[in-house]
């Protein structure tokens, strides 16, 4: 592209909008006699052009980085609310140590003794009475177990015990995957009103579902 100005000197060097460099001058006179100069714009080589694809190549794999790192989930949580007409509520926490996946529960609003908790293959708690839930988390296609027991399903928490005061504490280690096919993130948990018999196929006989809450990945 010809650049002309009665202005040139000014334009000595400059680039254009496309980057591309003023490179040589000419010296001419408008058509009332002025001194003008005429400058050449030309594409500096392809140095320019790499630079850009380097830049855009550097932006999308800052983008992928991010991508992965968001579908290595470390922590989850789980905000339990009141089902079934219960008073029960709480937090379950989740966060790989490991090779293993620490669960820690606080739940509160339980009458006193042991109830049955799992996770649940559906992450829906629209329910009233929790159902949307569906059946316990299972992808290894076992039998109703508990925490410990080697046919289980993977949902297979066993039981957390309330004190008088209703509350209670669960502090579990073992295998669970927070990304990948057998993820629980987007299941559920779920607390019931009663003790799970740890071998009673499909549930552990343990009864309504008192209290729900999805699992969503945490920082
Ligand atoms: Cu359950
Ligand atoms: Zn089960």
């Amino acid at each position: 592209m010809l650049f002309c100005s009665r202005f040139a000197v000014r334009s000595a060097g400059r680039r254009d909008a496309d980057g591309h460099v003023a490179h040589r001058a000419t010296a001419t006179e408008d058509p009332i006699g002025r001194s003008i100069n005429c400058f050449h714009f030309v594409n500096p080589g392809g140095t320019l052009a790499v630079m850009k694809t380097l830049i855009i190549s550097l932006g999308m794999l800052c983008a992928l980085a991010l991508v992965a790192h968001g579908q290595d989930v470390t922590k989850a949580t789980a905000k339990l609310d009141s089902k079934s007409g219960s008073q029960v509520t709480g937090t379950v926490t989740f966060a790989k140590t490991g090779d293993d996946v620490q669960v820690i529960a606080d739940i509160s609003g339980l009458k006193p003794g042991k109830h049955g908790i799992h996770l649940h293959e559906k992450g829906d708690c629209s329910a009233a009475d929790a159902a949307s839930a569906g059946a316990h988390f299972n992808p290894t296609h076992g039998h109703h177990g508990g925490p410990m027991t080697a046919d289980r399903h993977a949902g297979d928490l066993g039981n957390i015990e309330a004190d008088a005061s209703g509350k209670a504490h669960l502090d579990w280690k073992g295998k669970m995957s927070l990304s990948g096919a057998d993820s629980i993130i987007g299941k559920s948990v779920v607390v019931h009103e009663k003790e799970d018999d740890l071998k009673t196929d499909p549930s552990g006989n343990s009864g309504a579902r008192i209290a729900c809450g999805v699992i969503e990945a945490a920082k």
